[in-house]
């Protein structure tokens, strides 16, 4: 018997990344627990204060500059490749980071729906490249000249996160979605598990501990990512 499409919606977060020693923002030591967030990553705090916030993001930069990606993202980009080869159904890869760690391990249908820490943006004309070095306050954008303009590619809080309406057309389709590493406290992304079940989803989540809202998953897995998403890919394609 012929099994229909299974469509698969993943959301990332923190967590994933941990093991390739990127810090969390909110687990004990994380970023959130160093650093105040309303400083840091909303735009008021960049109109306030732009050197303070582009320090910030400078730093985070050199610090990604020498992380590789982990267990997981490889397992992540190994599903999507045999899913797709398989034509057992649509693969879409959502996640909240800002690394490229996804990308490193080969993942090819990722949405980086908070931005990417690698590509600048001008305020002034749009224009956004790849930048891994460090973003000068004074610095002239190269494409319209103007400076003062440029700012990491960011969604601070308070702004639109990237690619919504193709992360939510996807959801209305999704036949399984697994949340990995978020806490579940920042939306929209913590309200998709609610999107993917009312489109009739099984629902997963795989993280080190509970998060926020885990009492809504179906199934939930908790361990280290490195060890849980092989273990639960491997799984899922038997
Ligand atoms: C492991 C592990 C291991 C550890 N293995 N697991 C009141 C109510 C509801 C909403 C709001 C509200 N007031 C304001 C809002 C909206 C606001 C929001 O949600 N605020 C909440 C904090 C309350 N959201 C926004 O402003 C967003 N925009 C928005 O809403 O626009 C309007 C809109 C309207 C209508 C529709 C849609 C939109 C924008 C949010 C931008 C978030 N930006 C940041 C910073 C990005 C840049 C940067 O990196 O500096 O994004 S904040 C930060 O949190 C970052 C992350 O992507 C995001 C999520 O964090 P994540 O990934 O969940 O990390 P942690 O640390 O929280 O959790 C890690 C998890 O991993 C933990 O569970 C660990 O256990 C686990 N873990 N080690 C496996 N080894």
């Amino acid at each position: 018997m012929s099994r229909g499409p299974e469509n698969i919606v993943i959301l990332t977060g923190a967590g994933v990344s941990a093991e390739s020693g990127l810090g969390t923002f909110r687990d004990s030591g994380g970023l959130w627990a160093k650093f105040d967030p309303m400083k840091l990553a909303t735009p008021e705090a960049f109109a306030e204060d732009p050197e303070r916030v582009l320090e910030f993001y400078n730093a985070r930069r050199a610090n990604l500059i020498d992380a590789k990606a982990n267990a997981a993202h490889f397992a992540l980009a190994e599903l999507e490749q045999a899913w797709l080869m398989a034509g057992r159904g649509d693969f879409g890869l959502v996640t909240q980071n800002i690394d490229d760690l996804h990308e490193q391990a080969g993942s090819a249908s990722l949405l980086h729906m908070h931005g990417e820490l690698l590509k600048t943006r001008c305020t002034a004309c749009g224009h956004l490249f790849t930048d891994r070095g460090v973003i000068q306050r004074e610095a002239a954008c190269p494409k319209c000249g103007q400076t003062r303009t440029l700012r990491p590619h960011v969604v601070w809080f308070g702004e639109m996160p990237l690619g919504l309406d193709q992360i939510y057309k996807a959801l209305e389709q999704v036949d399984l979605f697994i949340a990995i590493g978020t806490s579940g406290t920042v939306y929209p992304a913590a309200s998709f598990v609610l999107e993917a079940k009312r489109a009739g989803a099984w629902t997963v989540e795989l993280s080190l501990e509970p998060g926020e809202i885990s009492e809504v998953f179906d199934e939930t897995m908790y361990g280290p990512a490195t060890e849980v998403v092989p273990d639960w890919a491997g799984r899922k394609l038997g």
